[in-house]
Parts: structure tokens; C-alpha cells; sequence
């Protein structure tokens, strides 16, 4: 036994001094990136995890995607669109911001995907340096109680993002509402924006800056996100679904990607053209119920046909190159409502 526990210990140690070699890698990689810009990493430089959290539909990803200047986060008119933590990274000359933004945290936890979008959401508040709470400036609902009252208890400095201000419809309004909303916990700071529109995000982002710690950039200056291209492929496809689709179904289903290979450039042998560079993506749509799959595929197949299109529009501006898609629509009953069904469809709770 005690031999055992020497040889885990041995284990443990070879870990530990890989992940440092890791890091030290990580940390190389970093600084030749800035000296290839030809700049050195300022002493005074500041990075860190900003958490975004809110209740469902409050503006949490569009929110991320205009501090980024770019869409890389799904967004749609019905709550519940995010199931999956995103980072955004927004690497400027003095920080380095590395935004998470999660599933709206709500009181519903009806079925299994329920629950791993609620827990998706509370890890994101661990280990992060401060948190955005967003909130709809047009209306606060039990959900936002409950997002509240988790971080009364948060260790983190937390600021509130009152988001949509745009939709006040008398603006003297916002000065009464900040005052209300200062009532409701000890926040660092109060923020009114709109995201849609890009209305006080300079702001924003000074004052998300000074929760930053002093420390050199987390991720190399050119890296947008931690996911996959795959998994960005199979959100635009979602999202184009949800934009697709009335009130029908729109939680009942989920995207895989069942294959992503890029085809590099060559030259015709015949006509002597270029191809260009084009990746090949099959995507299956799996929906709970046969009848659902009727309304994705749409009379004489027109619903699916517009959101392949669209879908393929945003990969092609996204991935800079040429796409062709083939979707698939299946049936897979209960997968939303499975634990072991949901994490082989890429779903997860950390
Ligand atoms: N008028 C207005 N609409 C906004 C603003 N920000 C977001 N929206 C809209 O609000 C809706 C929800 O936006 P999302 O960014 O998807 O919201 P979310 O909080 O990420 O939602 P979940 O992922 O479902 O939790 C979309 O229709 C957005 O266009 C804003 O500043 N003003
Ligand atoms: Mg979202």
C-alpha cells in the first residue's frame, strides 16, 4: 500500500513538473509573439477571466461578442441559446480581458440539460477575477433573484452590466434605476450599456480593466477562443436553427458535427486553374420527436435548405474560406433528458 502511495506521489510530482513545462512553453510562446509585433510585454500589463452571467435572454453573448468586435458567441431572440461556456479573448496593448460567457442561469431545471446548463453557469464563477452581472434594464424577474442571491455569497468583486438601455423609453429613467439597483448587494461598480448597439462599452471596458491583476497575457495575442472549429460550426448551425424556427421547438434539438476535413488548394491539372482552399463539414441535427423533424426539414425541404445556406454565409466569413455543408435531421428520443446521451453529444457541466 505505502508503495503505492510513494508511486502516486511519484505520479503526481512528473505531473505537476510537466504542467510547468507546459506553462513555461505557453509563457515562451507568448513573449516571441510580442516580439514578433516588435513590442515586449509591458511590466504594467494586466489579464484576467471576466465571468458573464445573467439570467437567459438579457444580452450575456451579444454582450461578449461587440467588447470583442467580433461574433463568436450565438445569439438569438429566445432565452436558453447558450448551453455551453464560451471564452472570448480581448487582447489589447495594456490587457488582456478573457471573457466567459455562460448559459443563462434560471429556476426550471425540468430536464437533465436544464440542470447541466444551471451548473455550466456556477463553474464559470470559480477561479475568475471578476463577474459581469447582466441584467435587462427593461424588466428584472425571479430569475435575476436567483442569479442575485449566488452572488451575494461570491468571493469576486461583481459588477452589474444594466443592459438594453436602449429600450428605456424616457432616459431620465436610468439615473432612479441605478439608484434602486445600488440597493441590491455591494457591487464594485454599476454600468449602464447597450450591447446591440455599442452604446458605453468603452467605458465598460476601462472599468472591467481595473479588476484586471498585474500579470502578463493568459493566451497568445492572436487567439479569439478556446473552442474548436468544429464546435463553432456546430453553434452557427444551432443559432440559424433557432433563427429559423418559430416557438416550435427550439430546445428539443442539438447539432453534431460529424466530419470537418479541409481540402488545401491545388492546381487544375487540365485547365491549369487554382481551387481554393475548401472544408467539407457534415453536420447531423438530432430532434427529440419525428414530427420535429418534419417542421427542421420544412415543406419540400425549404427550411433546412435557408439554414444550410445561412449557416454556411457566417462559417465562410468566419473560417475565411470556402464551405460546403450537408446537414442531416435524425431523430434521437430523450437525448435532452440523458445525462450519458448529452455529454456524447459534447455537452458539459465544467
Ligand atoms: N434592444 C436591445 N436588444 C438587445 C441588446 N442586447 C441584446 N439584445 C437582444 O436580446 C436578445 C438576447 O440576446 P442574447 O445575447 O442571445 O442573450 P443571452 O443573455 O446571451 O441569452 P441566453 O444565451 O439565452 O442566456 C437578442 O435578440 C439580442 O439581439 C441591447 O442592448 N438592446
Ligand atoms: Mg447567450
Amino acid at each position: 500500500m505505502s508503495i503505492q502511495n510513494d508511486q502516486n506521489n511519484v505520479d503526481q510530482d512528473s505531473e505537476i513538473q510537466d504542467t510547468e513545462h507546459l506553462e513555461q512553453q505557453d509563457n515562451d510562446l507568448i513573449d516571441q509573439f510580442f516580439s514578433s509585433q516588435g513590442m515586449t510585454i509591458p511590466a504594467d500589463y494586466k489579464s484576467g477571466f471576466v465571468a458573464i452571467v445573467g439570467r437567459p435572454n438579457v444580452g450575456k453573448s451579444t454582450l461578449m461578442n461587440h467588447l470583442l468586435g467580433q461574433k463568436l458567441s450565438i445569439t438569438s431572440r429566445k432565452p436558453q441559446t447558450t448551453r455551453h461556456k464560451i471564452v472570448g479573448i480581448d487582447t489589447r496593448e495594456k490587457s488582456q480581458a478573457v471573457y466567459v460567457d455562460t448559459p443563462g442561469m434560471h429556476k426550471k431545471e425540468v430536464r437533465a440539460i436544464n440542470k447541466m446548463m444551471n451548473r455550466a453557469a456556477h463553474s464559470a464563477l470559480r477561479d475568475v477575477n471578476l463577474v459581469l452581472f447582466v441584467v435587462d434594464g427593461h424588466k428584472w424577474t425571479q430569475n435575476d433573484d436567483l442569479v442575485l442571491e449566488k452572488l451575494k455569497n461570491a468571493e469576486m468583486p461583481v459588477m452589474l452590466v444594466i443592459n438594453k438601455i436602449d429600450t428605456l423609453e424616457d432616459k431620465k429613467m436610468l439615473l432612479p434605476l441605478i439608484q434602486e439597483r445600488t440597493k441590491l448587494m455591494n457591487f464594485v461598480e454599476i454600468v449602464p450599456v447597450s450591447a446591440l448597439r455599442g452604446a458605453n462599452l468603452d467605458h465598460l471596458r476601462e472599468s472591467i480593466e481595473k479588476y484586471l491583476p498585474f500579470q502578463p497575457p493568459l493566451y497568445s495575442m492572436d487567439q479569439v477562443t478556446d473552442r474548436s472549429e468544429r464546435f463553432l460550426a456546430s453553434e452557427i448551425i444551432r443559432e440559424k436553427i433557432m433563427r429559423q424556427l418559430g416557438e416550435e421547438l427550439p430546445y428539443d434539438l442539438t447539432v453534431q458535427i460529424e466530419s470537418f476535413k479541409t481540402e488545401e488548394s491545388s492546381i487544375n491539372e487540365k485547365t491549369g486553374k487554382i481551387k481554393p482552399p475548401c472544408t467539407f463539414i457534415d453536420a447531423t441535427i438530432f430532434v427529440e420527436r419525428s414530427g420535429q423533424k418534419a417542421i427542421v426539414i420544412g415543406d419540400k425541404g425549404t427550411k433546412l435548405k435557408k439554414i444550410g445556406m445561412d449557416a454556411r454565409a457566417d462559417m465562410e466569413k468566419m473560417f475565411e474560406q470556402k464551405i460546403m455543408l450537408t446537414l442531416w435531421v435524425k431523430v434521437k428520443g430523450g437525448w435532452s433528458d440523458d445525462e450519458r446521451a448529452l455529454k456524447s453529444l459534447g455537452y458539459s457541466d465544467i
